[in-house]
């Protein structure tokens, strides 16, 4: 009976140290970053790192042309180090600070998202002699008002309609895309010229060339699908992020089947 428990006991332990080695607040990877909801006032939200190499991620969906503030403040007397990435988890910042300089130890960032709305991602970690205890993270968008409250921040709609009475659901210009996912891509929602639409175009036998309008500092994923009726789509592995203000992403499929479908969308998180 002894030796049933002690099996279990072990068992037990060493599912509880593959899930998680240090049990922590929010997960120490980008895939296990915990989501923000960013509303027009910010927000903010409090952990703690249990080790020097507990680190804490936190992710949330940044607009179109808005500025986010991210500062981050220790509670004792630490070092710390703030990451900020983009949606395609490539590293933007990386900003340090010490207690010894300026206690507390406080880090502040403002950044524009020149790109389409995506997932962005924080981390908090210690830093150099580095100490356990409590952070508080705050994210706060500083030019976005929204008095109408419905989502779209009303400089963009006096720019792009003129009042703030057109709604998110709405298609203005009647393309098929609504007023929030133009904004949110960055296209006209007055021209219906202007959209996330696919181009495909045969440029070899069994071979088609996809092609799609982006926007910088974006990143978009293809999804195909043999049959339309099925509704199963299967997502490509590879997102697609433009560099430096390309107009146009393409992909290039050899398929063997008779037909095939595509269709793009901006990426908003995994
Ligand atoms: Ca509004
Ligand atoms: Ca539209
Ligand atoms: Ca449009």
């Amino acid at each position: 009976m002894k030796m049933i428990l002690f099996i279990l006991g072990a068992v037990m332990a060493v599912a509880v140290q593959a899930a998680d080695l240090f049990p922590d607040d929010h997960g120490d990877a980008i895939s296990e970053a915990t989501s923000m909801m960013v509303p027009t006032n910010g927000v903010t939200v409090s952990g703690r790192i249990e080790i020097d190499t507990d680190q804490d991620w936190f992710e949330f969906i940044a607009l179109p042309d808005t500025v986010y503030r991210l500062q981050a403040q220790v509670s004792s007397l630490w070092d710390m180090e703030l990451e900020f990435r983009g949606p395609h988890t490539t590293r933007l910042v990386r900003a340090t600070s010490s207690a010894l300089s300026s206690a507390p130890a406080k880090v502040t960032l403002t950044w524009t998202n020149i790109g389409a709305a995506g997932p962005y991602y924080v981390g908090i970690r210690g830093y150099l002699s580095f100490t356990t205890g409590t952070y508080s993270l705050a994210v706060a968008p500083l030019n976005l008002i929204d008095e109408d409250g419905d989502s779209l921040p009303d400089s963009w709609e006096w720019a792009q309609f003129g009042w703030l009475g057109s709604t998110p659901q709405g298609d203005d210009d009647g393309d098929g895309f609504s007023n929030l996912s133009e904004f949110y891509s960055r296209t006209s929602p007055t021209n219906p010229a202007s959209a996330l639409l696919l181009h495909p175009h045969k440029t070899a036998p069994g071979v088609v060339t996809v092609d799609w309008p982006v926007v910088p500092d974006s990143v978009y994923r293809v999804w195909w699908s043999t049959n339309l009726v099925t509704g199963i789509w299967m997502p490509l592995d590879t997102l697609y992020q433009p560099v430096n203000g390309g107009t146009n992403l393409q992909w290039n499929d050899a398929f063997s089947v008779s037909q095939q479908f595509y269709k793009v969308e901006l990426f908003l998180g995994p």
